[in-house]
């Protein structure tokens, strides 16, 4: 007989089984239609070998070889916890004593997991916040460049992330929707904080259903599932922005226009008409076949698209892939330009918003309630840098970085810390990350796994998984708020990332301050309390904490039948009335602000800036497939890459990499064998996966198989599981939203021949006073 726990994760809420003190599995939710497969990797990951048993110091770090070590070959040493809490207490506080607040970097960037009580990062800002304050970061590797642009093009950032037009209204009014970078299935597995309910296949079927057209404009045809019955319109990867300036000609060319919408609620048209129209100092007309030599998009198609949108409603969506690549503030800019030229925003079930196909519950109706929320934190510093400029900070102190109109002095860090993130997985370029990771005194990582963060510390804390402790999951994207109950003991001398940062702070004089001489039951009865009090204003009235707890979840109900939500109806009716958070109180399509801020690699208007790596660049002479790099359908980033369901879709244990068959035929590799995909930043192994749906010319990877290069600690070193950060840039989008550009990236993909050696990275690195377990390496093709 089992015992059952109703737990949640990012990849949805569950049923906990344990027997004899161990997860042995998980049960889909009651409520929800269409549980992730990735519950099937619960018991695998809590259970991982490479859970870390208790907390270790790195051997170098002990001799005294810190600042210029390089991180990630040493051998470990383990420690008590007493004497690691010690140590750690006594090296903050001579960090901040001989070199300041400032060079301690926990920006630590990361998912974590979905409680909000111990959600990792939260509690370290809080714990270093009151401490004196760090180093922090903002913005997210997911959508920095558009976080940064839209503020000034809408005054708000709800397009991308929040409440958006959704898909109640979307199927009452829309006919066309047209998707840059697809709908991606697969994305909609996760939310953060917990996803109650999977229905975002659902809602774009029954869309489909009430005769939405959708029009796939991507290089890869699966970004769309198959009943959604898309029209596929292959485009090279990073050229949307010329796309779209086209389609913007045709409107203006045939003045399709609305010239209506344009004056009452826009701002700067004049100066993009200038543009596209080729009567701006550049003086090239943006049409259909200047488009076409860039995007591999027959003109004629476009003229059909244009077409389409004009006759038809229609609403328009990009992924946030879209913006993780070089210039990634244009094709966001340009699509609000569209609808803005279209007259669409504001129109019950149309206009234009992000990420609808990037990740569950964007466009689920629901009502408009807060999250339950964590801990406070403040933090006296107030150096923030943006989110992916990681490897900048360690390797370049004292320079300035542009960034959003400001100039930030990048300060000398000495410490950093990190809990519920893995740089190893996220960060581009590893080898550039591998070699500024050198410069730190001390680097204290906080982590459940031996994951390649972990692998890269010196002072390696080991954290209990969400289901050796008791939390509440919740988001603003999710209807559903769960009860996360405790269902076994810690694994090995795990503990909770807050019990440990408790001791410290007691150790530095400060315990009751941070704990506020609160429980973990204190804690969530606190946090959920207060929500329920904030939502009470607003219509909903949750049960009472117990209730709450035995039930295992609060349902916010649906909105009524009825009461679609469309974003920017008030605006568009009533534009003076409800004016936009931006300088103008309309939408801009000329921006004095970011013109203001002079920068070559982002102007004043939406505008195609040719990427550094592409398909047309010359680099691709020597290196002629553009990588994407994906999503992973089958875990979160680096998260379950222990499970079984990450673990049955490799090949030969190696990460997939995605090629057209006649791309391997011209290779002459075929499916199945071991490869090697390699540029001048690095070289992974990937197994071969064909796919026709792809576009000639472009590969995919999922991110996330975790780094495992052949020699720890060896920049430049081949990655042997096929982590595709080792090849991918580290530039920043443009020097106004200094995103992550992964998705700008050439690559060659070869036939690997040599012995292939066992993936290592799933068993824990050498641990002092233990052997090692090496299995022999195998040849190719077996
Ligand atoms: N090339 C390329 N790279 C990318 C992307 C891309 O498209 N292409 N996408 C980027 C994007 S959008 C994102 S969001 C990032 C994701 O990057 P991350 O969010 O850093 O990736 P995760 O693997 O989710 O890392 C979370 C870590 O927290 C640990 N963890 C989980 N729960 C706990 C806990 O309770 N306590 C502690 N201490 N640790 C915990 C997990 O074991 C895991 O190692 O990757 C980015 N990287
Ligand atoms: N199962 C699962 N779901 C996830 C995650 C996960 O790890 N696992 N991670 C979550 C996170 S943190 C985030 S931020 C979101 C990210 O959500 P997205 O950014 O939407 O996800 P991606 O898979 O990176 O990209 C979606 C598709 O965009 C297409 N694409 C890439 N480049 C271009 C381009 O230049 N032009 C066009 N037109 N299309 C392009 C690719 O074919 C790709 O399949 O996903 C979330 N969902
Ligand atoms: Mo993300």
């Amino acid at each position: 007989m089992f015992d059952s726990k109703p737990h949640a994760a990012h990849w949805g809420y569950f049923e906990a089984l344990v027997k004899g003190g161990r997860v042995v599995g998980a049960r889909g939710f009651g409520a929800d239609p269409h549980p992730a497969s990735l519950l099937e990797s619960t018991a695998d990951a809590v259970h991982s070998e490479a859970r870390i048993d208790q907390p270790y110091i790195r051997r170098g770090w002990l001799a005294g070889r810190r600042r210029g070590a390089l991180r990630g070959g040493d051998a470990f040493v383990p420690v008590s916890w007493d004497e690691v809490t010690r140590i750690l207490a006594e090296e903050t506080a001579r960090t901040r004593a001989e070199h300041g607040d400032t060079s301690i970097f926990a920006g630590s960037y990361g998912w974590a997991s979905a409680g909000r009580y111990h959600h990792a990062k939260t509690q370290l800002q809080r714990f270093l916040g009151m401490g004196g304050g760090f180093t922090s970061s903002v913005h997210a590797y997911s959508y920095a460049a558009a976080q940064t642009l839209l503020p000034h093009v809408v005054g708000t950032n709800e397009i991308l992330l929040g409440r958006v037009t959704d898909w109640h209204a979307i199927a009452r009014y829309a006919k066309v929707m047209v998707c840059f970078g697809g709908l991606a299935a697969k994305n909609g597995l996760v939310n953060s904080g917990g996803a109650g309910r999977h229905d975002y296949k659902l809602l774009m079927q029954r869309a489909r259903q009430a005769g939405l057209r959708f029009i796939n404009i991507s290089p890869f045809q699966g970004d769309t599932e198959a009943e959604l019955e898309a029209e596929w319109i292959p485009i090279r990867p990073g050229t949307d922005a010329a796309l779209m300036l086209a389609m913007g000609h045709v409107l203006i060319d045939s003045h399709r226009y609305d010239e209506g919408f344009l004056s009452r609620c826009t701002t700067g048209f004049e100066q993009l008409r200038d543009y596209i129209m080729g009567e701006a100092e550049d003086g090239i007309a943006k049409s259909p076949e200047w488009a076409e030599r860039i995007t591999g998009v027959p003109a004629q198609r476009v003229r059909q698209l244009v077409l389409d949108c004009t006759v038809n409603p229609t609403m328009l969506t990009a992924a946030w892939s879209l913006q993780r690549a070089d210039f990634g503030e244009q094709p966001y800019w340009m699509l609000i330009a569209l609808a803005a030229m279209l007259g669409t925003i504001g129109k019950p079930g149309l206009g234009v918003a992000f990420g609808y196909g990037s990740i569950n519950g964007m466009g689920t109706p629901r009502q408009e309630l807060p999250a339950v929320a964590g801990p406070g934190i403040r933090n006296p510093v107030s150096l923030s840098i943006p989110v992916a400029r990681i490897t900048d900070l360690l390797e370049r102190p004292g320079e300035m970085l542009d960034f959003n109109g400001q100039q930030i002095q990048l300060p000398d860090i000495r410490m950093v810390w990190w809990a519920g993130g893995n740089p190893f997985h996220h960060h581009q370029d590893l080898n550039r990350l591998l070699r500024a990771w050198s410069r730190p005194e001390t680097i204290v990582v906080q982590e459940p796994w031996w994951t390649s963060v972990a692998r890269h510390a010196d002072i390696v804390l080991p954290a209990t998984t969400t289901l050796e402790r008791n939390d509440i999951a919740s988001s603003s994207r999710d209807r559903f708020v769960g009860a996360m109950h405790q269902a076994i003991k810690p694994v090995g001398r795990a503990r909770n990332d807050v019990d440990m940062l408790a001791d410290v702070a007691d150790a530095l004089g400060f315990r009751d301050r941070f704990t506020e001489q609160r429980d973990e039951r204190a804690w969530l009865r606190f946090m959920y309390d207060r929500w329920r009090q904030a939502c009470l204003p607003m219509g909903f009235e949750a049960p009472e904490f117990d209730r709450f707890w035995r039930q295992g979840h609060v349902e916010v109900p649906e909105p009524d039948f009825g009461e679609e939500y469309t974003q920017f109806a008030d605006f568009a009716r009533e534009p003076e009335e409800h004016p936009l958070d931006t300088p103008s109180g309309r939408i801009e399509l000329f921006s004095e602000t970011i013109a203001g801020f002079r920068y070559a690699d982002c102007p004043g208007h939406p505008a195609w800036i040719e990427p550094r790596e592409w398909l047309l660049a010359p680099r691709a002479r020597a290196y002629p497939l553009h990588l994407l790099t994906i999503q992973p359908a089958t875990r979160l980033h680096g998260q379950l890459d222990t499970g079984r369901v990450a673990a049955a879709d490799k090949i030969e244990g190696r990460e997939p990499l995605l090629l057209h068959p006649a791309d391997a035929k011209e290779r002459g590799l075929e499916a199945g064998m071991v490869v090697r995909v390699y540029n001048p930043r690095g070289a992974c192994l990937a197994g071969l996966r064909l796919a026709p749906g792809l576009m000639r010319g472009v590969v995919a990877m999922a991110t996330g198989a975790w780094f495992n290069p052949e020699v720890p600690g060896q920049p430049g070193s081949l990655c042997l599981h096929g982590n595709p950060n080792v090849l991918t840039a580290d530039i920043g989008t443009s020097s106004l939203g200094q995103g992550p550009s992964a998705q700008s990236c050439l690559v060659q993909v070869e036939r690997w021949d040599g012995p292939v050696p066992p993936v290592s990275v799933h068993a824990p690195p050498p641990l002092e006073g233990r052997p090692v377990a090496r299995a022999p390496a195998r040849p190719a093709g077996t």
